[in-house]
């Protein structure tokens, strides 16, 4: 079957046959946006106050991406900062752009230590197993057939390889992580549904563990669907070793693989030869995933230098992301789309 986005470009390229004699005329231009230049969902993270706020931010966004995943509006601690007091406006209006303008969503995210309302650690273990499964059946239902992944359980490991001491770790014990899952999977059974961490690129103690605790889950018959690596790289520490055979070896257990939150940040001020190495880590990034099959999304954590996480968690670094403040393409876009 093909995707809106190859049915997009096939309609390109004729209308490109047609009228060949303008097209010859025109500028060079490049072959198009990214999400026609691929058969992988490109998505980005997108905030729901500058979809609302800035045409710009929103028509870069429109035209270049086919996913799009909410930064923060889906988080425990957005949609429930009390208990029972739900708050969906920031998540709704996401969900409601994506459906307006046939992008595809990935949901983030269901289980986290971090963006937890304060009321969730204050519960029994009994009362938390409850709460966990009533807001990922809450949220799951709320867009059931709107959303095509789920990180259901997010950031579990350290980098070590241990496992996280979160609260669901702590109260609940090993068996959550499967529990999740099933209940995600009861919520809404067409959503892919993911594990998701960082520092999980290459081939490290993180990944190992990783790989070893999906393997598990399959074999135990546990509905998992997909690995999700967030890619949050830093020129400074070099490109990850064993990228490529990482996610290889994810697609042999069987599962999707997703690159979910990719950004490169550099350290300030930025210059040509500190763009042009982002440029690379993108690029190998990019074709990393696209060499595997089972890659199934290449989604970037922010598309504009002007809104971005990093520079207000990593002072003195920033400029992560594939366009600039201005909404102009940078060096690490046209390495991707030339
Ligand atoms: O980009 C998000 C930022 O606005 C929030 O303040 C932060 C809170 O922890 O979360 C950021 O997004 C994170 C994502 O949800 C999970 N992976 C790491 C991302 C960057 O911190």
């Amino acid at each position: 079957m093909l995707r809106t986005s190859q049915v997009r470009r096939v309609l390109v390229a004729m209308t490109a046959f047609a009228s060949v004699a303008a097209w010859q005329a025109a500028p060079a231009a490049a072959a198009g946006p990214l999400k026609d230049i691929t058969n992988r969902y490109v998505g980005s993270a997108v905030a729901a106050n500058p979809l609302a706020s800035q045409a710009d931010y929103r028509s870069v966004l429109t035209r270049e991406f086919d996913n799009v995943t909410p930064e923060n509006e889906m988080k425990w601690a957005v949609v429930e900062p009390n208990r029972g007091q739900y708050n969906w406006s920031g998540a709704d209006a996401i969900v409601n752009y994506a459906q307006q303008n046939g992008k595809s969503v990935r949901g983030h995210t269901l289980v986290w230590h971090s963006q937890l309302p304060g009321w969730v650690n204050n519960l029994s273990a009994a009362e938390l197993r409850t709460a966990m499964q009533r807001h990922i059946t809450t949220a799951m239902g709320r867009y059931k057939g709107k959303i095509r992944a789920w990180d259901v359980v997010n950031e579990m490991f350290n980098d070590n390889g241990t496992r996280r001491q979160s609260v669901f770790q702590q109260k609940l014990g090993d068996g959550y992580v499967a529990d999740a899952f099933r209940w995600a999977r009861a919520a809404d059974p067409a959503a892919k549904l993911y594990i998701n961490d960082y520092n999980t690129e290459g081939l490290n103690a993180k990944s190992d563990a990783l790989y070893n605790l999906v393997r598990t889950l399959k074999q135990q018959g546990v509905p998992i669907d997909g690995v999700g690596i967030q890619a949050h790289l830093a020129t400074q520490y070099g490109f990850p070793g064993g990228y490529q055979a990482n996610i290889d070896r994810f697609a042999a257990l069987g599962l999707d693989v997703a690159i979910t939150e990719a950004d490169v940040r550099v350290q300030l001020p930025a210059d040509a030869a500190k763009l042009n190495t982002q440029a690379s880590y993108f690029k190998q990034l990019w074709d990393g995933c696209h060499a595997v099959a089972r890659c199934v999304e290449f989604t970037t954590w922010g598309f504009t230098d002007r809104h971005s996480w990093v520079p207000g968690t990593f002072p003195g670094e920033g400029a992560a992301c594939l366009f600039d403040t201005n909404l102009q393409p940078k060096p690490a876009y046209t390495r991707i789309n030339p």
